[in-house]
C-alpha cells in the first residue's frame, strides 16, 4: 500500500505531499503520525531550503477524517487527544520550521486541512481550490492554529464569519480576501508551486528563518520585545556567509549566490 505522506527532494525543495486521495486526503492517527514525521523530517533535512505542502488527487485535505472520528465518538474516547497529540506539534512543526513553505492547494482545503495551508507562509492555490472552515459545520471549534491564522490573514470581522457561518470560500475570493498569495490555473499549480519554492530555495535561508520569528514574534509582544527580538535574530543572520558574500556581491555590482549559512 503507498504510503500516505510523501517526501521528495529535487533541486533544494522539499515537497511534502497528503496521499491519500480516494478519501480526500483526509487525516487519520497513521497520517497525522506521519505528517509530523515528516514535516521534522522536512525542517531538520540540510537538502531542503524550501518546503512545498500539497495533496495528490482533487482534494488537498478534507481535515480530520470523520469515520475515524464517529469510531471514536461512539467507542466512548471522544476527541481521544487527537488535538494535543497531533493537531497542536503539527502546527507549530509548519509555522515554527525555520525555512519557506508553500503550500500548493490543489482542490477542496477543510477543517484542519485548512488550518495546514493557513500555517504555511505562502499559499499558491488552484483555481479550482475551495477554502472551509468547516469546524462548526459538526459542531466543533477551531483547531490547528486557525483561530491564530485566519484573523491574522483576513481580520478579526472576516475570520468570525467564516468559522461562524463555515461557507466555503473559492481560489479567486480567497485571492481577494488576502487569504492566499496567487491563484493559478489547475495544471499550472505544480509548476508554480515548484518555481516559486525554488526562488525560495536559493534564497538565504537562515535569513527567511528569522523573518518567520520575527513575525511570529511581533504578532504576540509589543514593540519594545519585538525591537529586542529583531536584534537576536539581526546577530544570528549578520554571522552567515551569506550575509558576508551578499554585502560583498553588492558592493561589487554583483547578484549574490545564497548557499543558505
Ligand atoms: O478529534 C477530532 O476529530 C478533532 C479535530 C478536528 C479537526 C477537523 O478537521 S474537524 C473538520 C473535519 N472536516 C470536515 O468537516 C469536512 C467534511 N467534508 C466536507 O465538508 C466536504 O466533503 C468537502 C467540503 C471537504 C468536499 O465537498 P465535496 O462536495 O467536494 O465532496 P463530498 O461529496 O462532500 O465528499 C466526497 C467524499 O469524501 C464523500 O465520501 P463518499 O460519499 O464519496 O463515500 C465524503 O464522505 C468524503 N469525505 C469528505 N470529507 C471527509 C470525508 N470522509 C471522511 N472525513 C472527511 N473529513
Amino acid at each position: 500500500m503507498a504510503e500516505t505522506v510523501l517526501y521528495d527532494v529535487t533541486d533544494g525543495v522539499g515537497t511534502i505531499t497528503l496521499n491519500r486521495p480516494d478519501g480526500m486526503n483526509a487525516l487519520t492517527v497513521e497520517m497525522k503520525e506521519l505528517l509530523r514525521a515528516t514535516i521534522v523530517r522536512a525542517a531538520t533535512d540540510p537538502a531542503a531550503r524550501a518546503v512545498i505542502l500539497t495533496g495528490a488527487g482533487r482534494a488537498f485535505c478534507a481535515g480530520q477524517d470523520l469515520r475515524e472520528h464517529a469510531d471514536n465518538l461512539a467507542a466512548g474516547r471522544g476527541l481521544d487527544g487527537t488535538v494535543r497529540k497531533h493537531y497542536n506539534p503539527i502546527a507549530l512543526a509548519i509555522a515554527g520550521m525555520r525555512k519557506p513553505v508553500v503550500a500548493a492547494v490543489n482542490g477542496v482545503a477543510a477543517g484542519a486541512g485548512a488550518s495546514l495551508a493557513f500555517a504555511s507562509d505562502l499559499i499558491v492555490a488552484s483555481d479550482k481550490a475551495r477554502f472551509a472552515t468547516a469546524f462548526t459545520g459538526i459542531g466543533l471549534a477551531p483547531d490547528s492554529g486557525m483561530s491564530w491564522t485566519l484573523q491574522r490573514l483576513v481580520g478579526r470581522a472576516k475570520a468570525a464569519e467564516l468559522l461562524l457561518l463555515g461557507e466555503a470560500v473559492k481560489a479567486e475570493e480567497a485571492l481577494r480576501l488576502g487569504l492566499v498569495n496567487r491563484v493559478v490555473p489547475a495544471d499550472e499549480l505544480a509548476p508554480a508551486a515548484v518555481e516559486l519554492a525554488a526562488r525560495l530555495a536559493a534564497g538565504p535561508t537562515v535569513a527567511y528563518g528569522a523573518v518567520k520569528a520575527a513575525l511570529d514574534f511581533a504578532a504576540s509582544h509589543g514593540l519594545a520585545s519585538a525591537l529586542e527580538r529583531e536584534a537576536e535574530l539581526q546577530d544570528e543572520c549578520e554571522k552567515t556567509d551569506d550575509h558576508h558574500n551578499a554585502t560583498e556581491a553588492f558592493l561589487n555590482k554583483r547578484q549574490p549566490t545564497f548557499e543558505g549559512h
